[in-house]
């Protein structure tokens, strides 16, 4: 482990450790290395914007990384060549394009200080890939990968993915074809030329907190733990739900990072003595069901630290009694978040209008809902607290302090269960009202005409044409060995477990555009996990077997860990939305634990057009079709 984190080190010592800007050396963009983070308790400050000007939204990112003084890696998305991972305001039906540099130092991700070149032909074009098998992931200095057991060559791979990169547009419903969200095929490569995304933003994107991401198969873990993440704002919320019209409205994109003090003790806050520290095969630490002790991962919020053990919080400045909108990402890579606010010890109610970017009002309302004249009242669901797993989004109403009350902002402790990792109870920042306060960069539209009822029947008033059950699963590498890395599974039932082969991009499942199903996700391991589609929403219809109405949609869902010994492994219903023709392609769908993810918990569908029949090219063992549904082929 040592011998490649001193390659690696050397390797990125000449361009990024000392600062140097590399791109003052003659590349064109201007890249450099990653800006320096914010100090511990600073006050949380956005990150700049890049509005659409005429319909057309035009940004060159430059994809960067560097080391910081602790020996972490840190990957970014430079703008202008000094902000990083701006917020992208588009507005529905505008065009996007996007160039993406992959600046990265070649040398440092090649694994025997040479570069790596392997011909990807346009970046998007399918075939052969360098494949990383990556075993674990307990990224040190490198930010790679290396665990007990891994090979020398399996850890030179994955350094070799790292110079690899691409972006995933989450929640979007792009189509999932080249130069728009595909994510299976394409590959931009350290050093070379820029690549173009150009997509339209679809006339009838809801409105709401979407982002971007990296989705390099064994690269992602790192990459997004090393601060590659960005916001991206579809306007028009307050068309959707008149409430938070002319509200000031503030973006928080919470990350995790390894520790930044790994080696210190649990600060003891109580007679009881801190829980032991265990790790999983991963090196990550274990859930110690307690509520405390040391976390798996730091976090940070807008990129201020508050780093384990003393927990700094960030500072969030507010007028006393201003109700704002917050736009709230969890762009964490496995950590998740139950975000509260507390005021003067007590948790405040926070009015939920949008969940991973649809607005709950979008289901039309109930008589209960409606005003004595028939119009419909703005629907808001108040909660003192919200999960949020990673990839999750949550826009809320919140109302300032008033001044001089002690308010903070924390997650509360989440179970990840016996095999998950710890995410302890722990504050994200003091929330200060003060009269001057800065008033956020934006504010929403006072006078809103309100948004088209959305053209397709809700979710939830539609049949599904079939119901298709997968798992999750989880194995030891080495069968003899229980310690040995973990091999992590997404598997369609009645089809043979299968880790993610980025070489094999066969469909496991064949979905006809237009059709609605209903997918069983169960839970047969110990922790976590977060089940993910690309390109489409769905709504959570049943809980554990227990049904459910919930009035909007998600595009990530946490499914609870199996106890090890219950007969029934708890599961999520999620009715699956196909309709949408813009969807018509190949992509994935994966646990959103990156760690997982990288891992092989992922599989791949494929929607095919209406007028082609799904069955003609196979559809997979296990789908079954409810009884007496009928197939459209129209
Ligand atoms: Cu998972």
């Amino acid at each position: 482990m040592l011998r490649w984190r001193a390659l690696a080190f050397l390797g990125c010592v000449a361009a990024c450790l000392i600062g140097l800007p590399r791109g003052a050396f003659g590349q064109a963009r201007g890249a450099g290395a990653c800006p320096r983070r914010p100090a511990a308790g600073s006050v949380v400050a956005e990150a700049d914007e890049v509005r659409s000007v005429n319909g057309v939204l035009r940004v060159d990112l430059d994809y960067c990384d560097s080391v910081e003084a602790s020996g972490q890696k840190r990957y970014c998305y430079l703008y202008e060549g000094r902000s990083e991972a701006p917020t992208l305001r588009v507005k529905p039906g505008d065009l996007v394009i996007l160039s993406l540099k992959n600046d990265v130092d070649v040398a440092a991700h090649s694994g025997d200080g040479k570069s790596h070149r392997h011909s990807t032909a346009g970046a998007c074009a399918g075939g052969a890939m360098p494949v990383a098998r990556v075993i674990g992931t307990a990224p040190t200095a490198i930010g790679t990968t290396t665990a007990p057991g891994a090979t020398p060559t399996a850890i030179g791979m994955a350094m070799a993915m790292g110079a690899f990169t691409n972006l995933h547009f989450h929640g979007l419903t792009l189509a999932p074809v080249c130069h728009e969200d595909d994510s299976l095929h394409t590959m931009i490569e350290a050093g070379g030329a820029a690549f173009e995304y150009r997509f339209r933003i679809p006339a009838d994107e809801a409105p709401g907190l979407y982002w971007y991401h990296p989705h390099i198969h064994g690269a992602t873990n790192a990459q997004v733990l090393g601060g590659a993440s960005g916001a991206i704002i579809v306007e028009g919320i307050e068309r959707a739900n008149a409430e938070v019209a002319g509200l000031p409205e503030r973006l928080l994109i919470i990350r995790d990072q390894e520790l930044v003090n790994p080696d210190a003790a649990p600060v003891q806050t109580d007679s009881m003595p801190p829980p032991m520290v265990m790790r999983d095969a991963e090196g990550d630490i274990l859930n110690t069901g307690t509520g405390g002790g040391k976390p798996a991962k730091d976090l940070s919020i807008n990129f201020v630290p508050v780093a384990f053990p003393n927990y700094v919080p960030a500072v969030v400045e507010i007028r006393p009694g201003e109700k704002e909108l917050w736009r709230v990402l969890n762009a964490s890579a496995i950590t998740y978040i139950d975000l509260q606010m507390m005021v003067n010890g007590k948790p405040q109610m926070m009015g939920v209008v949008s969940l991973d970017g649809i607005p709950i009002n979008s289901r039309e309302r109930t008589a209960d809902e409606k005003a004595d004249d028939g119009s419909a009242k703005n629907r808001i669901v108040w909660q003192s607290h919200i999960l949020m797993p990673p990839a999750g989004r949550a826009e809320i109403i919140v109302k300032g302090p008033a001044e001089g009350v002690k308010a903070s902002l924390v997650t509360r402790t989440v179970d990840t269960g016996p095999a998950g990792e710890n995410d302890p109870t722990r504050p994200l920042a003091t929330i200060v009202a003060a009269a001057d306060a800065a008033e956020p960069r934006a504010r929403l539209d006072a006078s809103p005409a309100p948004l088209a009822r959305p053209s397709l029947a809700w979710l939830g008033d539609v049949q599904p044409v079939r119901t298709r059950k997968l798992y999750f699963s989880e194995k030891p590498h080495d069968s003899k060995d229980p310690k040995s890395p973990t091999d992590f599974y997404m598997t369609v039932e009645g089809q043979e477990p299968k880790l993610f082969d980025p070489n094999d991009t066969a469909p496991n499942i064949v979905v006809q555009q237009g059709d609605v199903e209903d997918w069983i996700i169960e839970n047969r391991t110990q922790e976590l996990h977060a089940f993910h589609i690309h390109q489409a929403h769905f709504m959570l219809v049943e809980w554990n077997g227990v049904p459910l109405d919930e009035p909007f949609l998600r595009d990530t869902i946490n499914v609870a860990y199996w106890d090890g010994k219950s007969g029934q492994y708890p599961s999520v219903k999620l009715r699956m939305d196909f309709r949408d023709p813009n969807i018509v392609g190949t992509f994935v769908y994966h646990c959103h634990l990156l760690e997982h993810e990288d891992g092989g918990m992922m599989g791949v569908i494929r929607v095919v057009a209406k007028g082609k029949q799904a069955d003609s090219i196979g559809t997979p063992a296990g789908t079954d079709r409810m009884p007496g549904a009928k197939f459209s082929t129209e």
